[in-house]
């Protein structure tokens, strides 16, 4: 435990050290400013610390997901995988973190428990669960959208007999499933991409399924050398394109074709061009899948044969392929294997819609129509995304107003990366950015840079605050619900609306507009001296 009187001064305190903590500390460092990293976890990595499931996998491809900051970086990683797995992943947040030394200004196995403005002094007074204090004049979290697990609320889970796990907080000594009767609850990603390898080794896998998603091939494969070669010498380039991309959901117009613009024959044939490219590329098949309903059905129709060409038995086939929310309106999912899993004989498929989960009892669970018995239980459900980590800390801005009453009626940012009444609270990938529906690498880099550098502006000019005003914020706000509403994302439960959280209110959280909208408005902001932001001393 710390000195609990000693209370530490310092430039910035940053919450987080994943990939967003530690690239905001190395440019913390670069301004000359003091800097201190506060992390839950025992390392760096962030997601890649905490979701140590098997399977668990990037569903961006490595290559694109790295690091651009500082070219010696990508120079000198090598990745294995088209689609890195997370024990690379993490290896590379700690490759990066030491390369640079930043391990000396970051402590560990240490929570965040409040932020509180000052109004007299102007700082932030941030305390931890170890006791620790800080007064710092910047608070930066770096918190993440999906670092706060979720368990679903079913009685009897303290009377289980067996052990169970959740996706997001995995054991670091692996588990091994070798004879058991396991149930995985959740078939999002991480259940999608943890299904197949415990049915490798699980004796019996029951899967429950409340809603099905459907998954787009990943064509994993070890990348070759030439190909690391070749990415190395164009990568920046190809950032540079990345980080101006915009995408056919804005709204703009887009290479990609119209899908009822194409007769059938030629529509098919590009899906299966799609899809054997695998990934998230097919969301980007034709311009129109996230903002024209019938457009959608023909991509989300093409995924349903894939599924009833893949699984054999016909009613498991139906129950997998019954989505019924337009294809990409909750992220889709990226596998390996998954729908051909259900093909063995030690794998099924149980519909909780129809029988939901009623109780989990001392030997397994019983849903409304059976009882089950199971050795272990993994749930995949997910979590309080965007904003779970913000609020599970008690911050409070000018006047004692806490972050949790405004955003009582869901979150309101300017940019997704202040808040009007929180002077110097910056949050990266926060609600109201591209975050969640970007390459996150791309996202993290663009928050860091525009903060690092809104920061040395405030130096040079001899002023400390920085805060967003409510005039600009509530502009923002509107901007995002009008440019989410022109896409099919509202009409699908999911966690980009806070729809998987009991009592979560439904807003819908990301800036839908892609990167480089979004970068070219932050970057005209900041060239007109940070409009729509307060500056003082
Ligand atoms: P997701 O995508 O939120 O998936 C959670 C899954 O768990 C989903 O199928 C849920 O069904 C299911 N779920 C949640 N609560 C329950 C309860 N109470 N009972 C039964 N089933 C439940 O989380 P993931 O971890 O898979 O992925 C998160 C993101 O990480 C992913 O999008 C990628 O960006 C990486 P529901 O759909 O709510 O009916």
């Amino acid at each position: 435990m710390a000195d609990q009187d000693a209370t530490r001064d310092i430039d910035a305190l940053i919450v987080g050290a994943g990939f967003a903590g530690i690239y905001m500390l190395y440019r913390m460092r670069e301004l000359g400013m003091t800097a201190h990293v506060v992390e839950a976890g025992s390392d760096v990595g962030g997601t890649w610390y905490w979701n140590r499931y098997p399977g668990a996998r990037c569903d961006i491809e490595s290559l694109a997901y790295q690091y651009s900051f500082a070219d010696e970086i990508q120079r000198e990683w090598n990745w294995s995988e088209r689609y890195a797995a997370q024990p690379e992943l993490l290896r590379y947040a700690q490759f990066v973190t030491d390369r640079f030394g930043l391990r000396s200004d970051m402590q560990f196995n240490t929570r965040v428990t409040s932020a509180h403005y000052q109004d007299d002094t102007g700082r932030w007074d941030v305390q931890t669960d170890q006791g620790d204090r800080f007064s710092a004049r910047y608070c930066i979290m770096a918190t993440g959208c999906l670092s706060v697990p979720r368990m679903p609320s079913y009685p009897g889970l303290e009377d289980f007999e067996g052990d169970w796990y959740h996706t997001g907080e995995w054991p670091h000594e692996g588990v091994d499933f070798t004879g058991l009767r396991v149930a995985v609850v959740g078939t999002g990603s991480s259940g999608i991409q943890s299904i197949p390898l415990i049915a490798e080794q699980a004796a019996l896998l029951t899967v429950f399924q409340r809603t099905p998603n459907f998954a787009i091939p990943a064509h994993n494969r070890e990348l070759t050398q030439d190909e690391r070669d070749r990415n190395k010498d164009a990568f920046q380039r190809l950032r540079r394109e990345a980080e101006y991309f915009i995408p056919a959901r804005s709204g703009g117009p887009s290479a990609a074709p119209r899908a009822l613009e194409v007769d059938d024959g030629a529509r098919d044939e590009r899906y299966q061009a799609f899809w054997d490219m695998g990934g998230l590329m097919y969301m980007g098949a034709f311009g129109d899948i996230l903002v024209d309903q019938a457009a959608n059905d023909t991509a989300a129709e093409f995924v349903r044969r894939k599924i009833f060409s893949i699984v054999q038995d016909p009613e498991t086939a139906a129950l997998l392929a019954a989505q019924d929310f337009p294809l990409g309106t909750k992220r889709l999912c990226v596998d390996t294997g998954y729908y051909d899993t259900f093909n063995r004989p030690t794998v099924s498929l149980v519909n909780i819609r129809e029988h939901p989960i009623e109780t989990i009892t001392p030997a397994g669970l019983r849903t409304a129509a059976e009882e089950y018995e199971f050795d272990a239980i993994v749930f995949a459900t997910g979590f309080d995304a965007m904003t779970g980590a913000l609020l599970a800390m008690d911050i409070r801005g000018r006047e004692g107003v806490s972050l949790r009453d405004e955003w009582r009626d869901g979150p309101r940012s300017y940019l997704g990366l202040q808040v009007a009444g929180f002077p110097n609270l910056f949050t990266i990938t926060g609600p109201g950015s591209p975050s969640v529906l970007s390459n996150m690498l791309i996202s993290i880099e663009q928050h860091v840079d525009f903060i690092s550098d809104c920061l040395e502006y405030l130096r040079e000019r001899d002023l400390g605050t920085v805060e967003a005003t409510p005039e600009a914020q509530g502009r923002w706000v509107e901007h995002c619900r009008d440019l989410g509403e022109r896409t099919l994302y509202p009409q699908a439960k999911s966690w980009y609306m806070g729809a998987n959280i009991e009592g979560k209110p439904r807003v819908f959280m990301p800036y839908v507009a892609g990167v480089g909208i979004y970068r070219k408005k932050c970057d005209a902001i900041a060239t007109a001296g940070y409009e729509g932001f307060a500056l003082s001393r």
